[in-house]
């Protein structure tokens, strides 16, 4: 028989025949400064897909040599630039940019250009550019900004030519000041709030704030442009622009939500529960291929894809090769940001070796995830954290927030309503309810559960989110296990609540059941995005329909 590995294979090897018809190959080699401190599986991809070979930085000199460098700037600016000191990059990477040689920043290493960051204090950068990269400060916005915004071209610019009216994705806390950049290097501007940098360029050498490999189709052509791009030996002076009074807004998010597990044949499935049962006349739904379906909902325009492995409370993730692999393999052909969820703890195997939490998320950064999200283990460190009063440095959300900053941190809430009468009937946040209890309660609390929803612990929705929040989280996905495919909408008044407690992007998740569901979240709440699973597998409403209700009602959408 057949073994799936070798079906796959076989699958991958007709696939690449079939864009291969679409890519023209080039002889030139793209360099990548990879220091290993995150998802750069997808900048590599995005070459690899545009036609370009990829080879790594092997020492300083390849800085000076390479025709053209990519610096996928990953972690937080004192992490970028303590690695960069330590592999004694810092010099040739100053000389390689006096020498106008090609150079693309991404992110972080747009900020490294600058004297130094407030993320790390006493740092310095690599001082191409004056100031200090500051935090964003207006506080009616969320923070990291997270999501695909809009750029305001403030010279013309042969790589951002014909996509300047496209939303690309940023994901950060802090940016870069207009005031600090002259016009012989500024961009792009963006607003989120207040008016930030979101591209310099001089000559060969430009930096972005934002993604463009995870800023789908339009990010893979602005990558194009730069790998594409002639060298021109003196720097060309591109003419400024007139910035009329545009201003940028971010978009709404839709997220394509994937619950996967082995099933009783043992085919890893896509599969759906109602209200977390994913068992249907005792067998679980099989609703598609994870690889195949995270495609569809890409090519139909979702925003972000999350893989949560369902069983991850049970297994353990690093023997689960699988989902590495479907994470490997839609980081292929899927150019928007990917999270994965389940099983994100410490865990100790058979043969006594430990793991710590970061080492699993590590794996996942490696096979390609942006972000992780932690379910059962932020409600275990939560309940640690309110009892002893004092952070341990040692939770799965501190130490992956730490090496990978709050924005690859998402934190996966699983609450279920309790009712009580009045409020004083317990210690818990309670909301006044518009959907009485069965005893006709007029109050309900979010109780937190773990292990897939199976065991209520005594700790509220409100009070994990906060403290979440307050050991490093960037962002949490507010699922609600009395709505979970139910297709009634999604719970407002459980998003009222967390959304006002916190000052990180959340998202709405569960009961979904059309179009109209998630422009009545976004007019109703303050969210920043929503997510849907069942509605998307049945092929009930298709992501473009959603987006197209979206603009309808002048909801920003991408
Ligand atoms: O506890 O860190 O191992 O993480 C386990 C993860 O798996 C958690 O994120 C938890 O939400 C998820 N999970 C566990 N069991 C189930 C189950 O269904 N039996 N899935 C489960 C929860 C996720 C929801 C769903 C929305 C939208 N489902 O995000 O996708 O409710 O559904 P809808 O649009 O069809 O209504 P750990």
């Amino acid at each position: 028989m057949l073994s799936v590995h070798f079906v796959y294979f076989i699958y991958n090897i007709l696939l690449s025949i079939f864009y291969s018809q679409f890519t023209t190959f080039h002889s030139i080699m793209i360099t990548l400064l990879d220091y290993g401190a995150g998802n750069v599986r997808s900048v590599r991809n995005a070459i690899t897909r545009l036609g370009y070979t990829v080879r790594d930085v092997q020492g300083p000199q390849d800085i000076l040599t390479a025709e053209k460098l990519i610096f996928p700037g990953v972690g937080s600016f004192g992490s970028v630039m303590q690695r960069l000191h330590r592999d004694g990059m810092v010099e040739p990477l100053i000389e390689r940019i006096r020498l106008n040689k090609p150079f693309l920043g991404i992110c972080v290493a747009l900020q490294a250009l600058f004297e130094g960051s407030e993320e790390s204090p006493g740092v310095a950068g690599l001082s191409i550019l004056p100031g200090q990269v500051k935090r964003f400060t207006d506080r009616n916005l969320s923070v990291p900004q997270i999501g695909w915004n809009g750029i305001v071209l403030h010279k013309e610019s042969p790589i951002l030519k014909g996509y300047q009216d496209q939303k690309l994705y940023f994901v950060h806390s802090y940016r870069a000041s207009v005031a600090d950049v002259g016009p012989d290097w500024l961009l792009s501007t963006t607003d989120y709030g207040e008016s930030f940098v979101s591209g310099v360029e001089k000559g060969n050498v430009t930096a972005f704030q934002f993604h463009p490999e995870k800023s789908g189709e339009a990010g893979l052509n602005i990558l194009k442009n730069y790998l594409d791009s002639p060298e021109s030996e003196a720097i060309t002076v591109r003419q400024s622009l007139r910035v009329q009074d545009k201003r940028t807004h971010i978009a709404k998010r839709i997220i394509a939500c994937l619950d996967v597990r082995t099933n009783d044949q043992g085919d890893l499935v896509v599969t759906k529960g109602d209200q977390y049962d994913v068992r249907n006349d005792g067998e679980v739904r099989n609703l598609g291929k994870p690889v195949e379906l995270a495609r569809r909902y890409y090519e139909e325009g979702a925003d972000e894809i999350t893989f949560l492995n369902i069983t991850g409370f049970r297994d353990f993730p690093m023997k689960d090769q699988p989902m590495l692999e479907v994470l490997q393999r839609t980081s292929e052909n899927v150019f928007v940001p990917l999270t994965i969820g389940g099983g994100i703890r410490e865990f100790t195997d058979s043969d006594g070796k430990h793991y710590s939490a970061l080492d699993v998320a590590a794996e996942y950064f490696r096979s390609g995830a942006d972000k992780i999200s932690i379910g059962s283990d932020a409600v275990y460190a939560v309940e640690e954290f309110l009892q002893t009063g004092k952070r341990s440095g040692k939770s799965a959300i501190e130490q992956i927030s730490m090496v990978y900053g709050a924005q690859a941190v998402v934190i996966s809430v699983d609450p279920r309503r309790v009712y009580v009468h009045a409020p004083e009937d317990t210690a818990h946040n309670t909301i006044e309810t518009t959907t009485p209890g069965p005893q006709g309660e007029n109050y309900c609390w979010y109780q937190c559960t773990v292990k897939g929803g199976r065991e209520g612990r005594d700790i509220d929705a409100l009070q994990l989110a906060q403290t979440c929040e307050l050991l490093g989280a960037g962002e949490i996905l507010l699922n609600c296990i009395d709505r979970d495919g139910t297709n009634s909408g999604f719970d407002h008044e459980l998003i009222r609540q967390v959304r006002g407690a916190v000052s990180i992007p959340v998202i709405a998740s569960s009961g979904a059941g059309s179009a109209q569901h998630f422009v009545d979240v976004f007019r109703e709440t303050d969210v920043e995005a929503a997510l849907a699973a069942g509605i998307f597998h049945r092929q009930e409403v298709p992501v473009s329909e959603v987006k197209e209700a979206m603009r309808k009602n002048g909801i920003e959408t991408r």
